[in-house]
């Protein structure tokens, strides 16, 4: 097992890895720029090292103030967190060529998954429903109208180099198609460096529905279930759920034992995710992140299984040592995103946070690096905390929910805990029945 682990990230991410860190016994470093100087994961980790001005770019995202700092402590490997540089495929590279670890899967599966067209290629030879598209990358241009009035309009055309959402158009004809094609490529290029492009059918009213994994890269593989991120505003996500309210039992034992089954025949390490768009019963591939995620807590709620322990373990070489029987999922669990920002403007709102008070109780878990006295930074995003609620249903879960968030006091900055109030009254979101645009209309009503 390693002896000491630099968090290569900053806020509750960094607090997240340190913690599992710790109760590994393993010694921890924090980095952080000028601007988090006095954050908590700089205060709880064993060592610090400033590693340059408040720009990421300068700091979180400076390879060779990373690398040093690694060096000076003795670090024997790097947890990239999320963000920065954790689907960096070049900074694992370059953390391995250094004879440390990276904390996650190989530099190759990471470039693999970073290109969606290689990607999709890729799911595809594995056995993953992907949704009918341009198979590869939008050549000829009256090739690509062919192969649209064959599958049929709408499609959406999306960038290889994308994710998440950027610079994706829809095209509901020949003639739209023909014209967005230079457009998606001009914007791709100027987006991701990579003109490539490529097209699926459009699905008007899907559902983002995400698969859990583990690998160790010697065949032991499982899923830890399906989250429902559904709940999203401008590709933001709000809200996740574990199990989704949607899927059958029979349905996720399906889906599940199909990711298994890609993941194995990949040889794939550590944690990972399979992004599903999910519409009429149907579940297609989308994307697949190499790292782990935000959401990860509600998969760990109703599994009982520290997702970054389990990296950490794997990536110092041990074997998963469990399969799928051994995976109970049980209860529901939702995580409400609190993010520094006006609840009706959706403007950040950094700033000191001049009183703090946490809810607790059974079934409660709160991920956040807040204090009272704290400062949140203007540079960084504004995800400021995540409450994590578990239930023995999903009913016990929304109520709890509730009483959590009314607990919740953070003094000094907005924060979005009165959407999630609002939200939580909402009947179309108490009956599950909702898809990825539900959010967004809901939050424009009023406003
Ligand atoms: C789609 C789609 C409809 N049809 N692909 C947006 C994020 C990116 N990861 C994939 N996205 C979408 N891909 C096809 N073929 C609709 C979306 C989409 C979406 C997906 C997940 C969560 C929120 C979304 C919001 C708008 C559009």
């Amino acid at each position: 097992m390693f002896e000491k682990i630099l968090i290569a990230n900053r806020g509750e991410i960094a607090l997240r890895v340190l913690r599992a860190c710790q109760e590994l016994g393993i010694a921890t470093v924090a980095v952080h720029s000028t601007a988090d100087a006095q954050s908590m994961h700089v205060l709880l980790a064993d060592e610090s090292v400033c590693i340059g001005p408040p720009s990421v770019r300068d700091s979180y995202l400076n390879v060779a103030a990373l690398l040093s700092a690694a060096h000076i402590t003795g670090a024997d490997a790097v947890h990239p967190g999320l963000g920065f540089l954790s689907e960096n495929a070049d900074f694992a590279q370059m953390v391995e060529d250094h004879g440390l670890t990276f904390i996650g899967p190989t530099p190759e599966h990471i470039r693999m998954m970073g290109d969606k067209v290689i990607a999709k290629r890729v799911a595809l030879e594995l056995g993953l429903p992907t949704v009918p598209g341009s198979d590869g990358a939008i050549g000829d241009i009256d090739e690509a109208v062919e192969r649209a009035e064959e599958i049929g309009y709408p499609v959406l055309i999306k960038a290889s180099g994308g994710g998440g959402g950027r610079g994706m158009k829809v095209a509901h004809n020949a003639e739209e198609l023909r014209s967005q094609i230079p457009i998606a490529r001009t914007e791709a290029k100027a987006f991701f460096n990579n003109e490539e492009v490529y097209f699926e059918r459009y699905l008007d009213r899907p559902r983002h529905i995400e698969i859990q994994i583990l690998g160790d890269g010697q065949g032991g593989c499982v899923h830890l279930g399906e989250r429902d991120c559904s709940l999203q505003r401008s590709h933001q996500k709000i809200l996740e759920e574990a199990p989704s309210p949607v899927l059958r039992p029979e349905q996720r034992a399906a889906i599940g034992k199909i990711a298994i089954d890609a993941i194995k025949q990949l040889g794939y390490r550590g944690a990972g995710t399979l992004e599903f768009l999910y519409q009429d019963g149907h579940f297609a591939f989308i994307e697949m992140n190499t790292r782990i995620q935000v959401e990860h807590p509600v998969s760990e709620m109703i599994s009982g299984i520290d997702l970054v322990q389990e990296q950490i373990r794997i990536a110092a070489g041990e074997p998963l040592g469990y399969d799928q029987s051994a995976i109970r999922l049980t209860g529901h669990a939702i995580e409400c995103r609190i993010n520094a920002e006006n609840p009706v403007t959706f403007m950040p709102s950094p700033g000191k946070i001049t009183s703090y008070h946490a809810p607790g109780g059974y079934g409660v878990r709160i991920d956040s690096a807040l204090y009272a006295g704290y400062t949140v930074p203007s540079q960084y995003d504004s995800l400021i905390s995540k409450l994590v609620v578990h239930g023995k249903d999903r009913r016990e879960c929304v109520m709890r929910l509730k009483r959590a968030l009314h607990e919740y006091a953070i003094g000094g900055i907005d924060t979005n805990i009165p959407l999630h109030l609002r939200l939580l009254d909402e009947p179309e979101f108490l009956n599950g029945a909702y898809d990825v645009h539900w959010l967004q209309k809901f939050v424009g009503r009023d406003s």
